[in-house]
């Protein structure tokens, strides 16, 4: 996604390899329908490194760009998760970009779900980055093992590794990129959580692999219904 100056606003790792069943380290990976590790599924599900097909790419009565993505249950997902779905992408480029997904359960019974659009946001320092609209959120330390605690920092600032998930926190925020004059919008729909992660120097070199440096040009500021699950119905 780039301004009409050319600049990047998403982080992609010069070490992400685009090849089939890898994920890919950056863009907006879709997670369904398990976030992370909390259950028995691949990490993150396993939409994210499926294939999509590309349905439409046109323009809505606005004006604004559009493309339509389609993805469903097969053979190996049924073998992970015994469940019939469709999913359909929306992504829409105007001023800004946006996401929509919508799951349809084509099978006969009701599946619990969950759901991330896993945005890797490009950033000029984290060291000069602020989150504002976070205050006073509950979330879940995922570096300690999933505490709970209360977001006291107004605004967040992001110092070593934070993986937290805010759990039931609906709202904008706004992402100040200070190192780049620049403000940044996230809004939601849907997706009550919010997940805020950077690994950090020492995770960004050994369990996530970046490339040296890269850590402090991203910060994910993930759209999350994960905390509860969505219950969807047949049909
Ligand atoms: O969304 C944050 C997180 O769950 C982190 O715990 C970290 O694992 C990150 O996702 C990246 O996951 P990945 O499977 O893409 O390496």
């Amino acid at each position: 996604w780039k301004r009409a100056n050319g600049e990047e606003m998403l982080f992609l790792s010069a070490n992400s390899r685009l090849s089939p069943g890898e994920p890919i380290r950056g863009g907006i990976p879709v997670v369904f329908p398990q976030f992370a590790n909390l259950g028995p599924l691949p990490q993150h599900g396993f939409v994210r490194t499926a294939t999509w097909d590309v349905v439409e790419v046109s323009r809505d009565p606005g004006g604004s760009v559009f493309a339509l993505l389609r993805t469903r249950d097969t053979e190996a997902t049924r073998a992970l998760w015994p469940h019939a779905f469709r999913a359909t992408l929306r992504v829409t480029l105007d001023e800004a970009l946006s996401t929509a997904i919508t799951i349809e359960n084509t099978g006969d019974e009701a599946f619990p779900f969950q759901c991330d659009f896993h945005t890797y946001l490009r950033v000029g320092d984290l060291r000069k980055v602020a989150v504002e609209g976070l205050e006073g959120a509950t979330y879940q330390d995922r570096t300690a093992k999933g505490a709970e605690r209360r977001e006291r920092r107004r605004p967040l600032r992001i110092d070593g590794e934070t993986d937290r998930i805010y759990v039931a926190r609906p709202g904008r925020l706004r992402i100040r990129d200070e190192s780049r004059s620049r403000i940044v919008l996230h809004d939601r729909a849907g997706f009550n959580d919010v997940v805020i992660w950077n690994p950090g120097e020492e995770r960004a070199r050994t369990t996530i692999g970046l490339a040296d440096g890269e850590y402090l040009t991203m910060l994910a500021v993930e759209s999350a219904q994960a905390v509860p699950p969505v219950q969807l119905a047949p049909g």
